[in-house]
């Protein structure tokens, strides 16, 4: 997989994919990540990208002809299977999505800042529009790691054992049961006393018990009955 991301704060990246899987993935080839500056394709000057919205109000908007520039010559240069923008006002990025996402080949990232981007923009590239919670950032760059993250870890290859990411917290719409390594007492607190019993029914069952426990509690919005 390919990933482009289309930044006003390229820096914001730095590190974000340089320990641990994601470095892993990167050097073992299951995806390349670049990262695109818009500043690069302004046409001002004085390298301005962005300007007052029509209409009045406060915030500055990324304007239309950077973006098109830099996202044009990525489109001549490969397919894109999604153009996806970063937004607080768009539907929710969830499991599924990152599940789709995964086993794609070429994917952009498009970072907003300031109040967002030339509406233009969104209709003339944008496939799909995602936000990754009710609150704000500064900019689309830290959603962009998070999504990245999200998709990264389930490219085939990229997690040694695949049954980890299948039990993770959401794959199956509940959250994950608690998990325990050694010791197998500490501070008084002990292990669940069939997670040391080897019996994989009985651990199953108490895994799937916990689950719908926990989702119930914390989560009754993802629990339904059936
Ligand atoms: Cl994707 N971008 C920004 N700027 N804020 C957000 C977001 C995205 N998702 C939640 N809040």
């Amino acid at each position: 997989m390919r990933i482009d991301i289309v930044s006003a704060v390229p820096k914001l990246f730095n590190g974000a994919f340089s320990d641990s899987i994601l470095k892993r993935a990167i050097e073992n080839k299951h995806v390349e990540i670049h990262i695109h500056n818009i500043r690069d394709y302004s046409t001002h000057k004085q390298k301005s990208i962005d300007d007052y919205q029509y209409g009045g109000g406060a915030g500055m908007v990324l304007m239309v002809e950077p973006l098109d520039a830099l996202i044009g010559e990525l489109k001549q240069q490969r397919a894109y299977d999604h153009i996806i923008y970063l937004t607080p006002d768009a539907a929710l990025f969830n499991q599924e999505k990152a599940n789709i996402y995964s086993m794609k080949q070429n994917i952009m990232l498009l970072c907003g800042h300031y109040k967002g981007i030339d509406q233009r923009i969104r209709d003339l590239h944008v496939t799909d529009e995602i936000s990754i919670g009710d609150y704000v950032l500064s900019g689309g760059e830290l959603a962009a790691c998070v999504v990245s993250d999200a998709i990264i870890r389930l490219i085939p290859g990229v997690l040694n054992d695949i049954s980890s990411a299948l039990s993770d917290s959401h794959q199956d719409g509940l959250l994950a049961p608690p998990v325990y390594t050694r010791p197998s007492e500490y501070k008084g607190l002990k292990v669940p006393e069939v997670l040391l019993g080897g019996n994989a029914k009985e651990i199953e069952k108490w895994r799937e018990e916990k689950s719908l426990e926990r989702t119930k509690k914390v989560r009754p919005d993802l629990y339904s009955d059936d």
